[in-house]
C-alpha cells in the first residue's frame, strides 16, 4: 500500500525519468531508433526499475496515466531528435496489455502525435503477445485501428510467451523482438541458434523485420549478422541512456 501511494506521488511529482535504448541496424551500426523505458528516480535519489513498480502500476490501473505520461513525453523527445535533423530515428514505446485495451488509447495515441507534432510512421508500439489473452479478436482489430494511424506495432519479448503462430498469422504486426533467453544463449547452444534462424527466416517469409534483444557480446552480434537479422538493441551496444547521453551519441555519430 505504502508503495502505491509513492507511485501515484511519483506521477503528481515528476519523479519518472525516461531512458532510450538504442536500437542498431545489424548490417551497418548505424542507429536506427531507441526504446523508452521508464525508471523510477525517488526522493532518497535510489532508481527503481520498471520490473519493480509496472506490475503494481498495472494491478492499480495507475499504468494508465503513467503510460500516458511515457507515450508524451519520449514523442516530445523524439520530435527534438527529428527536427534537429535526426528524421530517421524510430521511436519504440512499450504498451503494457491494460493500456493497449484501454477504451482510451486510440485518442491518447491521437491527442500525443498532435500534441506533439511527432510523425506516426515513426513511433512503433511494443506489445507482447499475452495481449491476445484477452480477446484475440479485439486485439487485431485495435492493431488494425493503429496500423490505419500510421504507427508500428513490435510484438515484444517474442518467443517467450504462450507463443501461438497462429498469432503471428493473425496480427498486423510490422516486426518481432527476440527475446533476450535465445540471444544469451545461441551461441553455445545449437538449439537457440536454430531458433533464432528459424524466427528470423519465419520472420522475412511473412514480410516482418526482426530485432534481437539483449545483445551483450561481439560473437552474439556476429552470429546475428550472419543470420540476416535486421537491427539488434542490448548493452553491447548501448545500455539505456538518459535523454542528453543518446543526444550526444547520435550527434556523434551523424
Ligand atoms: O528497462 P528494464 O529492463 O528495467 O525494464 C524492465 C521491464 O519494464 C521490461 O519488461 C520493460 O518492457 C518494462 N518497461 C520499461 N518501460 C516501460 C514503459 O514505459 N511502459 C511499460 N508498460 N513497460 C515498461
Ligand atoms: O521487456 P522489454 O524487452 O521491453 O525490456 C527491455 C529490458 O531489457 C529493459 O529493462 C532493458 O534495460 C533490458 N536490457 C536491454 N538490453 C539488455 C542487455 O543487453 N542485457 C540485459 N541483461 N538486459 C538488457
Ligand atoms: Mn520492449
Ligand atoms: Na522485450
Amino acid at each position: 500500500v505504502q508503495l502505491e501511494n509513492d507511485l501515484r506521488e511519483a506521477l503528481d511529482n515528476e519523479e519518472f525519468i525516461l531512458h532510450y535504448q538504442p536500437q542498431v541496424e545489424a548490417a551497418t551500426g548505424k542507429i536506427i531508433g531507441m526504446e523508452t523505458l521508464i525508471r523510477w528516480q525517488a526522493p532518497d535519489g535510489t532508481i527503481i526499475s520498471p520490473a519493480e513498480f509496472i506490475p503494481l502500476a498495472e494491478d492499480t490501473r495507475l499504468i494508465i496515466p503513467i503510460g500516458k505520461w511515457v507515450l508524451h513525453n519520449s514523442c516530445m523527445q523524439a520530435k527534438k531528435w527529428h527536427d534537429a535533423g535526426h528524421t530517421h530515428l524510430k521511436l519504440a514505446v512499450n504498451l503494457s496489455p491494460l493500456q493497449f485495451m484501454h477504451d482510451e488509447l486510440m485518442d491518447t495515441v491521437q491527442d500525443v502525435l498532435e500534441a506533439t507534432g511527432f510523425d506516426a510512421s515513426s513511433l512503433e508500439l511494443e506489445i507482447t503477445e499475452s495481449v491476445a489473452v484477452y480477446d484475440a479478436e479485439k486485439t487485431i482489430a485495435r492493431m488494425q485501428a493503429l496500423r490505419n494511424m500510421g504507427v508500428r506495432i513490435a510484438l515484444d519479448d517474442f518467443g517467450t510467451g504462450y507463443s501461438s503462430l497462429v498469432y503471428l498469422k493473425k496480427f498486423p504486426i510490422n516486426s518481432l523482438k527476440i527475446a533476450r533467453p535465445f540471444i544469451q544463449d545461441m551461441v553455445d547452444n545449437p538449439k537457440d541458434k536454430a531458433l533464432v534462424e528459424a524466427i528470423v527466416s519465419m520472420a522475412h517469409s511473412l514480410e516482418l523485420s526482426v530485432i534481437a534483444e539483449g545483445v551483450e557480446t561481439h560473437e552474439q552480434l556476429t552470429s546475428l549478422k550472419t543470420l540476416k537479422c535486421d537491427e539488434i538493441q542490448g548493452y553491447f551496444f548501448s545500455k539505456p541512456l538518459a535523454a542528453e547521453t543518446f543526444a550526444s551519441l547520435i550527434n556523434k555519430k551523424m
